[in-house]
């Protein structure tokens, strides 16, 4: 099932790109979208929340919150 991560202190492309590798580093298959404007990342695969938040704030920003769909 998708859940979407709300994601504090995205500001630019290049912010999307550094949360995308921290992603990507820890799971090479996640499948996910990152929207800068409304400051989320959807989750298309099945990839632990916990990976996915350490991936968030190892990166550098805040994980703000987390609601399936
Ligand atoms: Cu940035």
């Amino acid at each position: 099932m998708a859940k979407t991560y709300h994601v504090g202190g995205m500001s630019c492309g290049g912010c999307v790109k550094s949360v995308s590798n921290a992603i990507t580093a820890k799971d090479p298959t996640a499948r996910f979208s990152v929207d800068l404007p409304s400051g989320t990342i959807r989750m298309e695969s099945d990839m632990v929340e916990a990976a996915v938040i350490a991936a968030i704030t190892g990166a550098g920003f805040e994980f703000k919150g987390l609601r399936a769909g």
